[in-house]
């Protein structure tokens, strides 16, 4: 069937000249190891797609942010020089309060915490990335974060003048907070960043720990699982428009299955990562409650920050998920 089409188009490009509606491949760029459970996630909806479609769109994943960095990949399929993409949503903290609604200390630390954040803040999120000329197909959470260390840290004093890696506004305000000294890196860089000293600390996943073989500078991992912030999945809204219903069909049904998939990925990926870098030789266990008191008022301040900036949006976001509890 699929190489009769190919065929009937080949045949109609040849036979009037027209411009025939023939199979497109779709890049798409991803701002993490392709080892990780979203790189992972987004291959097997790639397929999906490819497949669902009967190769009408192929989508050809680029992980490790080989095509467009982390930073860059929104902007790339917002201009439409690629037409989907993947990224972390709290990246875009910096345009609009909004996007960091995942990202506030302690508000949601569990994976069903996570998903009842982002059913309460869903809407908001597609309504202000349509805006932007892109639509939003799913996002899946990363696992919990906590802190990593070279030394051991049990208060936030011993965090003072400490170098630390941010990957979006509120993990550069923690580091505000805590008196350390935080600096902007790409997951894909940090391995560079803590081996030659820009950086020895950072918060976030043990999985993205574990993908950057972190053991390799770093010695301590503190779980605090402070929020989860989540990757989402973009489509450029012009491509979106000229899909067929067909193919949204598919794409929208691959996107629901990635989703549920990705969650579940990323809940066995936790102990799976924690354990990698125990093994690596790290020293990984909660923080002392002396620390996470002292992490628990710096979130109120945090929390109290962002529900300033975010306005009345911000705030029914926050109203209707604690109405889940
Ligand atoms: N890993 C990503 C974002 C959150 C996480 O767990 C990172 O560190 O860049």
């Amino acid at each position: 069937m699929k190489h009769f089409k190919t065929l009937l188009a080949a045949t109609a490009m040849t036979a009037v000249g027209a411009v025939a509606a023939q199979a497109e491949k779709w890049d798409m760029p991803m701002a993490y190891a392709a080892t990780n459970f979203h790189s992972a996630t987004g291959a097997e909806f790639a397929k999906c797609v490819t497949t669902g479609t009967g190769g009408e769109i192929e989508i050809v994943t680029h992980p490790s942010g080989s095509l467009f960095k982390g930073g860059e990949i929104k902007r790339a399929i917002q201009t439409g020089q690629a037409p989907i993409g993947e990224r972390l949503l709290s990246g875009h903290q910096n345009e609009n309060a909004l996007f960091g609604f995942d990202s506030i200390p302690f508000l949601a630390t569990s994976f069903d915490d996570s998903e009842k954040l982002w059913k309460a803040a869903k809407p908001s999120m597609e309504k202000l990335l349509d805006s932007q000329n892109l639509v939003l197909l799913y996002a899946v959470p990363w696992p919990p974060q906590g802190l990593y260390f070279k030394k051991e840290v049990n208060s936030v004093a011993d965090m003072k003048g400490i170098k630390f890696r941010s990957y979006n506004t509120a993990t550069a305000r923690l580091a505000e907070l805590t008196g350390m000294l935080p600096v902007q890196i790409e997951a894909a860089e940090i391995s560079q960043a803590f081996a030659t000293g820009v950086a020895e600390s950072m918060i976030s996943s043990g999985s993205t720990g574990y993908d950057r073989k972190v053991w390799e500078s770093l010695t301590h991992f503190y779980e605090v699982d402070a929020w989860l912030p989540r990757n989402y999945v973009m489509v450029n809204k012009g491509v979106w428009e000229g899909t067929s219903d067909a193919n949204k069909n598919v794409i929208r049904g691959c996107a629901e299955l990635a989703e549920y998939a990705g969650n579940w990925r990323a809940k066995e990926y936790t102990g799976f990562t924690l354990q990698g870098l125990r093994d690596g030789g790290m020293k990984v266990g909660p923080a002392g409650e002396g620390l996470v008191n002292e992490l628990k008022e710096i979130g109120k301040t945090m929390t109290a920050e962002w529900l300033e900036s975010a306005g009345d949006e911000g705030k029914a976001v926050v109203d209707s998920f604690r109405a889940m509890q």
